[in-house]
């Protein structure tokens, strides 16, 4: 499609309103989708963007449109849009802004607002959005006329900017209308940080350190590039050096390899996997971001960082430069194995294993451990998995084995509940051909479920699996290590299976494990979405943590 330029001082008058200039910004900058959920102050907005042909995902909630956005955008390797009103439709923004920044996640957010001159005593839906945003944000700004051809492009970029995060931009109704005078080039940075120093001296230092390491233990974490995965993989397959990662990298190694030691940072088996931190005598904190840490162990214990840019708020460890992983990589794919390290946390290992061979104590409910089993033997390896908030979020993200990079994704920093079904929808769009399982909780669920009908309606299907045990089951187990007395943490069922049907989606509902596999396996065979309600018991998770 041609697109009109925008005017620069030397164009001829083809001027371009500032909706248009923002859209044909967003267009040339190859954002394709706008999540959103619209009210009348973006519309002309919504209208240009169609004519310059990007799409406009309706979904029934902004915050679950700004999820989807921005899970859409990083895997896209570009900013994920989410458009919203004014007033109530921005404040529902403050979720997903939460989450792109302490998930390192790149969303530019739009919103419309009251123009600045609007009459002082004109305060129907006039919120502080620019003054509460700022505080989440990277950037905030108002487009104008004048600066769309600066701030639009400058939003983008601060989005890819590592630790990558979330820009703010609101634009009037009556603005969007004037012509945008001012023109600039569009595009978004790259948000490679490359410090060009070399990394020979530094690569040699940690061969030593290895060198006499007994029980080494590379932990990755957030601030990896999945560029580098392939580097990651190779070395600690080449030198066989015990690893475990973070939540928000699972799939950067192959964690069915036989040095893969667990998922740290308040996952199932927590206090197993501190024991295995604390037994270790070298810690290489790789890209590790304590964002994703509930505990304090990454302060306590001596880390090596190596980072290429600050941690989320602007954080780095004292005594730490940074350094382009890719050139300390290869620095250290070019030095021999320091050491042969032969299984150094086998015991950890065998009873993280261990810990999935239980058995559900409750008639009619299936123990998690064979959820895990039925599903990870059923679906491909390249499967993207999308949880939840809640006492499954802990058990996916400890034992689903992450075979690839970029197939696993949570909410961790903010730890936000409604995040997985968005993040599934997101997911399935910027990657139409993988299969997708998004793994919930029954009370996330009943937070988002509506927006089963918007995968159909958008063509993103996936397997739904909801674990019911009629709780907010990791708070209900937290008041009784609080031994407080049980209170309010039940509710009675929704029938899961009637809302999957009430959205257009097929629903099943079992307790066989084999069951549990065969639907999931067809569904993903048929291209089709289901939801699979699996009842379980909210006492069988404290045997995993
Ligand atoms: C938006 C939001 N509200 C509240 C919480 C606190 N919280 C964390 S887990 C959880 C329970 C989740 O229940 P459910 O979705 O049923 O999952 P389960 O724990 O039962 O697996 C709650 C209320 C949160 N993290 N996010």
């Amino acid at each position: 499609m041609e697109r009109p330029a925008l005017a620069g001082p030397a164009d001829t008058p083809r001027m371009l309103s500032t909706a248009a200039a923002t859209a044909k910004i967003l267009a040339d900058a190859g954002i394709d989708r706008v999540f959103g959920l619209p009210g009348g102050e973006v519309l002309v907005l919504i209208d240009e963007l169609r004519r310059v042909g990007v799409d406009f995902v309706l979904m029934r909630h902004e915050s679950n449109a700004g999820i989807a956005a921005a899970v859409y955008g990083k895997l896209r390797g570009q900013p994920g849009i989410v458009l919203t009103t004014l007033g109530p439709g921005a404040a529902n923004l403050m979720l997903p802004l939460g989450s792109a920044y302490l998930d390192q996640e790149p969303l530019l957010a739009i919103s419309a607002q009251l123009p600045d001159d609007s009459p002082r005593s004109h305060t129907h839906q006039l919120l502080p959005l620019h003054e509460t945003y700022r505080h989440v944000c990277k950037y905030v700004e108002t487009i104008t006329g004048q600066n769309a051809g600066e701030v639009v492009p400058r939003a983008l970029a601060e989005c890819m900017q590592r630790p990558f995060g979330p820009s703010y931009l609101t634009l009037s109704a009556r603005e969007a209308l004037k012509p945008a005078v001012a023109a600039t080039g569009s595009g978004i940075a790259q948000s490679d940080v490359v410090h060009p120093r070399d990394c020979r001296e530094q690569a040699k230092e940690l061969v030593a350190l290895l060198a006499k390491a007994k029980r080494p233990l590379v932990v990755i974490g957030l601030g990896v590039r999945t560029s580098n995965a392939q580097r990651i993989r190779r070395l600690v397959s080449e030198w066989n050096v015990p690893v475990a990662v973070t939540p928000k990298v699972k799939g950067i190694v192959d964690e069915t390899a036989g040095n893969f030691v667990g998922v740290v940072g308040g996952m199932a088996a927590d206090a197993l996997m501190c024991d295995a931190l604390a037994a270790a005598d070298l810690l290489i904190g790789l890209g590790l971001d304590p964002v994703e840490i509930d505990k304090t162990w990454h302060a306590e214990l001596p880390f090596r960082w190596i980072l290429e840019a600050p941690n989320v708020g602007g954080m780095v460890p004292p005594n730490t430069e940074l350094v382009d992983h890719a050139q300390i990589l290869d620095a250290l794919l070019a030095e021999r194995p320091p050491s042969v390290w032969r299984a150094p946390f086998q015991e950890f290992q065998d009873k993280r294993r261990d810990l999935l061979n239980g058995r559900s104590e409750a008639p009619g409910t299936m123990w998690p451990g064979d959820i895990i089993r039925a599903l990870a033997a059923a679906l491909p390896p390249e499967t993207i998995v999308a949880t939840d908030v809640g006492s499954h979020k802990y058990l996916f993200g400890q034992f689903w084995p992450s075979r690839q990079p970029e197939t696993f994704w949570m909410s961790n920093g903010l730890s936000g509940m409604a995040y997985g079904l968005s993040a599934a929808i997101g997911a399935r769009l910027a990657r139409p051909t993988i299969p997708l399982l998004a793994a919930v909780g029954d009370g996330g669920f009943s937070m988002n479920a509506q927006e089963l009908e918007t995968a159909e309606r958008v063509g993103a299907p996936f397997v739904t699996v909801v674990l019911e045990d009629g709780s907010y089951s990791l708070i209900k187990l937290a008041q009784e290590d609080k031994k407080l007395d049980p209170y309010r943490m039940d509710f009675r069922p929704i029938d899961t299976v009637k809302i999957a049907e009430a959205c257009g989606v097929d629903g099943v509902r079992t307790a066989n494990p084999d069951e549990l596999a065969s639907a999931a396996r067809r569904a993903v065979e048929r291209r089709r979405s289901l939801v699979i309600g699996v009842p379980v018991n909210y006492a069988d998770y404290r045997k995993l943590f």
